[in-house]
């Protein structure tokens, strides 16, 4: 049966789909669930995001928050037909979650709001279904707040989309009041009904006339692709209902247009007419397969083909590997193997309503669900059952992270289990990289901004057990010296049986940037015996590591030339203390200057924000090398600059709400500089205060 219920529509393919609820910050994507899973009957009633009772938003940190940090994922039946929908967070902080499950997915429900500001973030969401070829539908959510008409709303939307959106409702407007929304291509009108299914009614008059306009719009956008439409849209002749669904349906999985549609979210408005859109017009798995280059390999194998999109580690069932199935069946006691060999057996097979799981028979070709402790399995892996495992279909790279935190295990005991949790919160979020500074022994989370950093020591609190302290990373300071000095360094001790003697003449003198640290010697006729000379250079090496200003010294050359010894007292130790001594006492002599390392930062932002991030650099003394459009992205701007370390700490903060939350930036180590006066004196200061 068609759409309308009326002729035949050969183009529908049943089976399990997988849709992902994807958009901008806050337009909607949790409470859309909601109202999906309220409709389709998955859920008694619609929880809100206000009162925390949603299933997207299920989690501690979710819910603290009120707004996704993960994805979630929910498995609803519709007209016979399983879905599984995957909740995206829309902040750009934890788009990583949202780009790990699009390759698996058969389409995404672009939810955004009528607003200019989030058009940008549009274009970025956009961007990833467009290089990826996924179909895509644009609900224009909380279409009860609209203030301009839907069709100067898509106006601004459009340059979002590097394809035409195309209209195929419009609201029905009662004053200043959307009351309800007519289909274009069902051409039938509904009234809004609270929670409930919209009510067919009459359309007459002026909204009769706007529907009709509204109606000849979408058809010319489809006619573009269809030359018989084009040739009945000329001639005057009302093309029949059904080619019309036709051709949004194939238009949609040709991803050669963007049909937009309309709602009210948390109202349950324009959910329906959405679900039978998805049910009558996505496309199934086969095509995904297709899409990943899978199809081929699934087929000749006969056996189990599948995607992890998203590992949890659950406090009571261990982990959970969320799995697309791409063909064959999985379940119970079923080995399932990575591209690189590993074999891993499923524990159990889980249908996913957020936090909460339920243990299910095997699952099939399309299915989505959660598989229980494939510990061998991480996100983004290709799974097979077959003799030879299937090649890796997808790869998915973090984002560079742009932000750190340094991070200790409020109790000392709790270290041993702040590494295993690093394990498990890496394992979640690839985005977050844990790193250990050897030179400080400091731990540094390396993370995607501000919410994401909060959001991952919320998690080693809540998920993994382990309360951590944070702090701002250490700068890499280090200092050096300009001036050549000669100077003694002597260790005598005479305490009662053995003494201790070492003496050693040091020459120090500063080397070009980027040097290091050299020893020589140019000892001459045994005044320091060969073997205490390795001893010397380590004494000196111990007096390097802590400078005059208080950082580790680079940049030098220290040669030893002279020096004296007893044949009794002198020892290893000896001549390694008289190496530390002679560099402690000649550092300050030579003239110590700081060093603050100097990096090559590029910074990627819509045009309208690049003289704000210009000056914002120039704020935190940065030095603009230039900037350019931004290859292969209309309407914004890479610009670059060097800025000091200290300067980049928090610089995405302000880089991002210069830029409504879509900027960002990589950087790059280029060269240490000195640095002297004020700023310098604070650092240096600072650092003493800290002793
Ligand atoms: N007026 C109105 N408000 C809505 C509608 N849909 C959602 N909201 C509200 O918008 C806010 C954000 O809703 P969420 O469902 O959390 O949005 P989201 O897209 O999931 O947000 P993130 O996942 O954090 O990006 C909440 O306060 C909702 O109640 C709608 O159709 N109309
Ligand atoms: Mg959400």
């Amino acid at each position: 049966m068609g759409q309308n219920g009326s002729g035949p529509n050969g183009t529908r393919q049943a089976g399990p789909r997988c849709i992902a609820l994807v958009g901008p910050f806050q337009s909607g994507k949790t409470t859309l669930l909601e109202a999906i899973l309220a409709r389709t009957g998955a859920i008694q009633r619609q929880g809100t995001v206000e009162a925390g009772t949603t299933v997207g938003d299920a989690s501690k940190e979710a819910r603290h928050h009120k707004m996704s940090v993960e994805v979630s994922v929910a498995t609803t039946n519709f007209m016979g037909d399983n879905f599984t929908f995957l909740d995206c967070p829309g902040s750009i902080e934890f788009i990583h979650d949202m780009r790990s499950v699009l390759p698996a997915i058969d389409a995404a429900i672009v939810v955004c709001e009528a607003d200019e500001k989030k058009v940008p973030q549009l274009q970025l969401i956009l961007r990833e279904l467009e290089d990826l070829n996924i179909p895509r539908i644009l609900f224009l959510n909380k279409i009860d707040k609209a203030d301009k008409r839907v069709r100067e709303t898509l106006k601004l939307l459009q340059p979002a989309s590097r394809v035409p959106l195309v209209l195929r409702q419009i609201p029905i407007w009662h004053g200043d009041i959307i009351s309800g929304f007519v289909d274009l291509a069902l051409e039938r009108a509904f009234v809004y009904k609270e929670h409930a299914p919209s009510e067919v009614i009459e359309l007459k008059g002026e909204n009769a006339d706007r529907k009709k306009e509204a109606r000849f719009t979408m058809l010319e956008s489809l006619a573009d692709h269809d030359d018989q439409l084009m040739e009945q849209l000329l001639e005057d002749i009302e093309p029949p209902r059904d080619k019309v669904f036709d051709d949004l349906a194939r238009e949609l999985r040709e991803r050669i247009i963007c049909p937009v549609m309309i709602g009210v979210a948390t109202h349950t408005n324009g959910v329906l007419r959405l679900l039978k859109a998805i049910r009558h017009e996505v496309p199934g798995v086969a095509e995904t397969a297709a899409r990943l280059g899978a199809k081929a390999d699934v087929k000749t194998n006969g056996d189990t083909a599948a995607l992890v999109l998203k590992t949890f580690h659950t406090t009571h069932g261990g982990k959970l590997s969320i799995t697309r199935m791409l063909g064959g069946t999985a379940g119970d006691g079923v080995t399932l193997n990575t591209p690189a060999g590993e074999a891993g057996r499923i524990a159990a097979v889980f249908k996913m309503m957020g936090q909460h799981t339920e243990k299910r028979a095997a699952a099939g070709a399309g299915e989505t669900v959660g598989f229980g402790k494939l510990d061998h399995a991480k996100t983004g892996d290709t799974l097979s059952s077959g003799k030879a495992a299937l090649a890796s279909l997808v790869e998915v790279k973090p984002f560079p992270p742009v932000l750190a935190i340094a991070v200790q295990a409020k109790e000392r005991k709790d270290d041993v289990k702040l590494g295993l949790a690093f394990a498990k919160l890496t394992e979640e979020d690839p985005s977050i990289s844990v790193v250990h500074n050897a030179d400080n022994h400091e731990v540094v989370i390396w993370g995607q901004g501000e919410m994401h950093l909060r959001v991952a020591t919320e998690r080693l609190a809540d998920r993994f057990q382990v309360p951590v302290s944070t702090r701002p990373p250490t700068v890499g300071y280090r200092e050096t010296i300009k001036k050549p000095i000669s100077i003694r360094g002597r260790h005598k001790k005479q305490s009662g049986g053995h003494g201790q003697f070492g003496d050693v003449v040091l020459e120090i003198k500063p080397l070009p940037r980027g040097s290091g640290f050299k020893f020589e010697e140019k000892i001459t006729g045994g005044v320091v015996p060969r073997n205490y000379i390795p001893s010397v250079e380590e004494g000196v090496i111990d007096g390097l590591k802590h400078g005059p200003l208080g950082f580790p010294v680079v940049d030098l050359a220290v040669t030893l030339v002279d020096g004296s010894y007893h044949t009794v007292d002198s020892s290893d130790m000896a001549f390694r203390i008289a190496g530390r001594l002679g560099i402690v006492e000649g550092l300050p002599q030579c003239q110590p200057v700081l060093l603050e390392p100097i990096h090559l930062v590029e910074i990627v932002c819509p045009n309208e924000a690049t003289a704000k991030i210009n000056a914002i650099l120039s704020g935190r003394r940065g030095q603009i090398l230039g900037f350019d459009t931004r290859e292969g992205w209309e309407g914004w701007d890479t610009v670059r600059a060097q800025m000091a370390e200290a300067e980049i700490g928090d610089l995405i903060i302000e880089i991002r709400s210069a830029t409504a939350g879509v900027g960002s930036f990589t950087f790059k180590f280029d060269h240490m500089a000195e640095l002297t006066g004020r700023t310098a004196d604070q650092i240096i200061a600072a650092r003493r205060a800290a002793e």
